[in-house]
């Protein structure tokens, strides 16, 4: 029968194989908006997936970046479908596939994976906003959608480790607004919720995960230190929120949940053989052409996507202001 332990220092709870969503880590959830689960990889499996990353190529030439408003970039690679590497097992495993459907309450599907690289000196800040933010005008009906971010490299208060407002998602979907590159949440609205929902910095070591709902609102600062923070995200979205329009992350497609094991089992640690890379029609690579106004914009995106008329131009217009 599995558990829950709570960490020493409360801030978490300690991951192992007979870790469960108990009552109390369900309650936790839906209270907060997110759970932390420490030691969510082991030593072997976090070196093992940050040395994948490092050596994965296909990071430097498909990241994109937007402009944090601060005077710098966000810097990041996302994909669809979890595919046979590292990556993929850790999507599919039952710690993070299986948990997210508990706390989801059925059925899920990987809506992408993505790689958070904030480098040293150089790495941009995220602004305050909800994931729902976006994946609301994606046709994602329902805000049954969640994350598991993992850092790869420590992250705390010095390079930019991600802040959270505690119970904010409660608050439901938030206007959002253009803040630099990026959609940010209405800074007013957030400014005010900040006075209820407790300013969070969530400090994790390498293998830790923060697992938290579409709707919390979170952010991250620049980072100034010499330590590169970069974390790994899993995106889920309810089997039964199948999103109403076409766009660049994927319709419901069924998820082979794989045991915690195949993990460490995994001889491909890296493989770009299916791997949909996100384009950005922004900072469109390798070509590294930039577009300079919204038109071309709009006739990239239409390009790439198959989607209905109304849906491509509305979409094509949240792109140039969407942080993804
Ligand atoms: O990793 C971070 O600093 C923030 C990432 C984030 O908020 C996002 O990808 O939406």
């Amino acid at each position: 029968m599995g558990e829950s332990v709570r960490t020493t220092d409360g801030t978490g709870y300690q991951y192992t194989d007979n870790f469960d969503v108990t009552d109390e880590v369900k309650e936790q959830f839906d209270r907060d908006g997110f759970i932390i689960l420490r030691n969510f990889l082991d030593t072997e499996e976090v070196a093992t997936l940050r040395t994948a990353l490092e050596q994965d190529k296909t990071l430097e030439d498909n990241y994109y970046t937007r402009d944090d408003g601060e005077g710098n970039q966000a810097k990041m690679a996302n994909w669809n479908h979890p595919v046979d590497d590292i990556t993929g097992m850790i999507g599919r495993s039952d710690k993070a596939a299986g948990t997210m459907e508990k706390l989801l309450g059925g059925e899920v599907y990987q809506y992408h994976a993505k790689v958070v690289m904030k480098e040293p000196f150089t790495g941009g800040a995220f602004v305050w906003h909800q994931d729902y933010g976006d994946w609301y005008h994606y046709g994602n009906l329902f805000p049954n959608m969640a994350t598991v971010w993992i850092a790869v490299d420590r992250a705390d208060r010095t390079n930019g480790c991600l802040q959270i407002l505690l119970g904010s998602h409660q608050a439901g979907r938030l206007e959002h607004v253009k803040v630099g590159e990026q959609a940010g949440a209405d800074p007013e609205r957030v400014e005010l919720l900040a006075k209820t929902c407790p300013l969070t910095y969530v400090q994790l070591d390498p293998g830790d995960a923060l697992i938290f709902h579409c709707n919390l609102v979170h952010r991250s600062d620049q980072n100034h230190s010499q330590n590169r923070r970069w974390a790994y995200l899993v995106c889920y979205n309810r089997a039964s929120n199948d999103p109403v329009y076409k766009h660049h992350y994927p319709n419901y497609t069924p998820l082979i949940k794989v045991p915690n094991s195949r993990i460490k089992e995994c001889d491909t640690k890296t493989s770009t053989e299916g791997k949909f890379f996100f384009k950005d029609p922004l900072t469109s690579r390798p070509s590294k052409i930039r577009c300079k106004t919204i038109v071309p914009t709009i006739k990239l995106f239409c390009s790439r996507q198959q989607a209905h008329p109304v849906v491509r131009e509305k979409h094509a217009i949240i792109y140039t202001m969407g942080s993804e």
